[in-house]
């Protein structure tokens, strides 16, 4: 199965940080929440990049070709022209930050910084893991497929059950964070916030949504909205 290369945004470019010439290679899938988050990061950033799109609908992520880059089988992957291939939020936000500091959204003083890496663990496993539990244990569509990754694990429906209580838990908790804030952490955009929001619109694929009974993280979602990031 061959690759789909976004010829129009192949370009190349000149790293700030190693300065030479250098292609970064997105592997994207736009409907899926996890590469969103990678996406939305290049674009606040600006990064210049070219994207392949790989259909998880047709199983793209598990051919020899998407293998060979990302054994995983997991996306985002994102690839650099020296061969080096990242292959987590975590590493690829490290690495963007160092390499196109501006604008930081991993915070700017120690004390911010913290605060970035203390919420993006709440969310990452408060809620963005027990959000794919519930979704992966319970749609039909997940039968075998309960973890990503290269291997099968059979669905548990508890742990879809167990997750919607943590994901409720988490609404609940970040509506009181959020009370007369813009951003969850400072007076920036952060990858916080960019996590947090790419997983409460995953959230309604099983009918966890915001509402007017969550008006500050409404009010939160609806400001970051008006950013193209988040159309991207
Ligand atoms: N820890 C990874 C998680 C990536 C992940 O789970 N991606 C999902 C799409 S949202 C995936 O690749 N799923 C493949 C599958 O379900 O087979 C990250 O955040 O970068």
């Amino acid at each position: 199965m061959k690759l789909h290369y976004d010829t129009i945004s192949a370009i190349m470019i000149k790293s700030r940080a190693f300065d030479k010439i250098m292609t970064i290679t997105f592997y994207d899938y736009k409907m899926a929440p996890s590469p969103r988050r990678t996406r939305i990061i290049l674009a606040e950033k600006g990064v210049p990049h070219e994207s392949v799109q790989i259909d998880m609908m047709t199983g793209q992520q598990f051919s020899d070709e998407y293998r060979s880059v990302n054994p995983n089988c997991t996306i985002p992957a994102l690839k650099l022209d020296d061969g080096s291939v990242l292959t987590d939020n975590a590493g690829i936000a490290v690495y963007l930050e160092e390499t196109y500091p501006e604008p930081p959204l991993m915070g700017r003083t120690a004390l911010e910084k913290a605060d970035v890496a203390t919420w993006q663990a709440k969310i990452e496993f408060g809620f963005a893991m027990p959000m794919a539990h519930a979704f992966r244990n319970s749609n039909p569509a997940m039968k075998n497929r309960a973890l990503p990754g290269p291997y099968d694990y059979a669905q548990i429906p508890a742990l879809g059950e167990r997750g919607l209580q943590q994901v409720d838990n988490f609404f609940e908790l970040f509506e009181r964070h959020m009370e007369g804030r813009e951003f969850i952490v400072g007076e920036q955009l952060t990858i916080a916030d960019i996590t947090a929001a790419c997983t409460f619109d995953f959230a309604k694929v099983v009918g966890k949504r915001i509402s007017d009974e969550t008006p500050n993280t409404k009010r939160w979602k609806a400001g970051l909205k008006q950013r193209p990031s988040f159309g991207a």
